[in-house]
């Protein structure tokens, strides 16, 4: 009949000190991290400025192509290379399994980078460097970006789309 009886009216053991001190500075630990997170936000200069619009899949892929019809200077296995004047918008289309079309930008010169996809939702990220943005089907995300290095640089998907996903690969040149 144990089984049934109640337990002690106190049956753990009150915190030692010790305990009570550990408990103590993870839980300031935890509230610093917290804290930080909105400091980051402001002092971290990781959060470039982004504006969103709503975008039909044809508006989209109409106003990237008056870009190459305006500024292409040639092409590279397929794939035409726009260098549009500084201080424009820019357009860049996702879609399985390609990004195009390839942006050949000034470097120290702002430009207004749209994306969007044409189907899935696709994710932007740009080797090397640090740059994640998120690019999906029926809006504009527009990233105003100041190119601060040249060369060559890759743009991968980072957000699985598919079984063509790890080719999708495509090409941001920074000239001097
Ligand atoms: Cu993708």
């Amino acid at each position: 009949m144990s089984s049934l009886a109640s337990p002690e009216r106190v049956w753990w053991k009150p915190l030692t000190w010790d305990e009570k001190l550990w408990v103590t500075m993870a839980v300031v630990f935890a509230l610093g991290l917290f804290a930080f997170m909105f400091i980051w936000m402001g002092v971290g200069k990781q959060n470039i400025p982004t504006e969103t619009y709503r975008v039909s899949k044809e508006q989209f892929s109409q106003a990237s192509q008056r870009m190459v019809d305006r500024y292409k200077v040639r092409e590279e296995s397929g794939v035409p290379v726009v260098s549009p004047p500084p201080g424009s918008d820019v357009y860049l289309v996702a879609r399985t399994f390609q990004w195009a079309p390839i942006l050949q930008l000034k470097k120290g010169q702002t430009y207004r980078l749209h994306l969007s996809s044409m189907d899935f939702q696709h994710g932007f990220s740009v080797q090397p460097g640090n740059l994640n943005l998120m690019v999906i089907p029926g809006y504009d995300f527009v990233a105003t970006i100041t190119p601060d290095k040249a060369g060559t640089f890759t743009v991968v998907c980072n957000e699985f789309c598919g079984l063509g996903h790890q080719a999708m690969v495509g090409k941001i040149i920074v000239t001097e």
